[in-house]
């Protein structure tokens, strides 16, 4: 590996000696490495090489093409905020696609810390607020010179009827193992589909999202904790401000990981839940219509339950686009977002009435 890095640093002119790397392993999809080279007259330099994976990503050169609209948009409107730079080659492109068709970008590195789960509810607003800023700060960015990166990356309603689809064509022999967790998609598909149809109906509003909104997405200062950028631009594009929302809070206010597979300790906390809403709801309340306030809940228990559906389908079609740790891993990915959107349902009126609260009094 020491040798692809330096000659991907290379191919980037990255100036002075590979001096160590290290891979990064937050990401289920891309692979990361934080690279360091010593340089004269400076002395240790920090990079973000990434490899894109583009069996997911199957035209990266577009999704170049948007972060770097989105980046420059943000970079000239607010001259003084961090933003994430991508360094060119010789050829003047900002990725470079190696002999073995590897698409490879390099990044600086913001020092910085992230928070996979955390409990302090101070931190988990200001993830809020980082990412309702982040939408806010795009509301006047023309969407439509944007690429659709993953078409119907988050219409729920495709996802289902894909998951179905393979449960019946089983080409693994899976589905039997399955049966408990398909039915209750089945019970809910209805209601979990309900805003994607409305969306591709044209009755929501359709804004610049971010669409993994992960909490570790965000980038905090190691000594304030206040949040310095949003990361991983990767999957921008137009879609839904609630789905944002939803993905968010489906991550941050598990009382586990995501991948969690004691079941027990997998619920959704609601202080948790108040907490990123008043980050996030502070920044965007102006701009949401009140159809879009009024589903953010709804729209968290469908996200949970498209993310679950998209675990469980790769689970039955053998594991070929989320990087897994072990053998069945998809699998407990999938029974800790369907246990997740079984408490997000049982604390609906709870959380419903935590998002009024919240417009009304912050
Ligand atoms: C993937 O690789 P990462 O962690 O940025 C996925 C998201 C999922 C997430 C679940 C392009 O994101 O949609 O919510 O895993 N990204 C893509 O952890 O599919
Ligand atoms: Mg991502």
């Amino acid at each position: 590996m020491f040798e692809t890095i330096k000659s991907i640093g290379e191919k980037f002119r990255i100036p002075g000696k590979l001096y160590s790397f290290d891979a990064i392993t937050l990401g289920n999809i891309n692979s990361t490495y934080k690279v360091i080279y010593q340089q004269e007259n400076v002395g240790f330099q920090t990079y973000l090489f990434q490899r894109v994976n583009t069996v997911v990503f199957k035209e990266p050169v577009k999704i170049m093409e948007n972060i770097d609209h989105v980046t420059s948009f943000i970079c000239k409107k607010y001259p003084n905020q961090i933003t994430l730079h991508f360094h060119h080659t010789d050829s003047g492109e900002i990725y470079y696609v190696a002999e073995d068709d590897c698409f490879w970008r390099v990044s600086n590195y913001v020092e910085s810390v992230t928070f996979n789960s955390t409990e302090d509810l101070s931190v988990i607003e200001s993830t809020g607020e980082a990412f309702g800023n982040f939408q806010m700060q795009l509301a006047d960015f023309d969407g439509s010179i944007l690429h659709e990166t993953i078409p119907d990356f988050h219409n729920t309603k495709k996802r289902l009827d894909v998951l179905f689809a393979d449960a019946e064509r089983d080409v693994c022999g899976r589905a039997c193992e399955v049966k408990a967790e398909l039915d209750y998609i089945q019970s809910v598909r209805a209601t979990a589909s309900e805003l994607s149809i409305r969306f591709a109906n044209g009755e929501i509003p359709n804004r610049v999202t971010h669409n993994d909104t992960k909490a570790n997405n965000v980038l905090f200062d190691r000594r304030t904790h206040r949040p310095l950028v949003v990361i991983d631009l990767d999957t921008i594009m137009p879609g839904m401000a609630m789905y944002d929302f939803g993905d968010a809070v489906r991550f941050i206010a598990n009382t586990s990981e995501e991948d969690e597979s004691d079941l027990s300790t997998v619920y959704f906390d609601t202080a948790k839940f108040r907490a990123f809403a008043r980050g996030f709801i502070g920044k965007v309340k102006d701009s949401l219509t009140q159809d879009e306030i009024d589903n953010l809940v709804l729209a968290s228990f469908s996200i949970t339950v498209e993310l679950a559906a998209r675990f469980l389908d790769d689970y039955l079609v053998g594991d070929t686009y989320f990087k897994c740790k072990y053998p069945g891993h998809n699998l407990v990915r999938a029974r800790c977002q369907l246990k997740l959107a079984k408490d997000i349902m049982n604390k609906y009126d709870e959380l419903n009435w935590i998002v009024r609260d919240v417009v009304q009094n912050g």
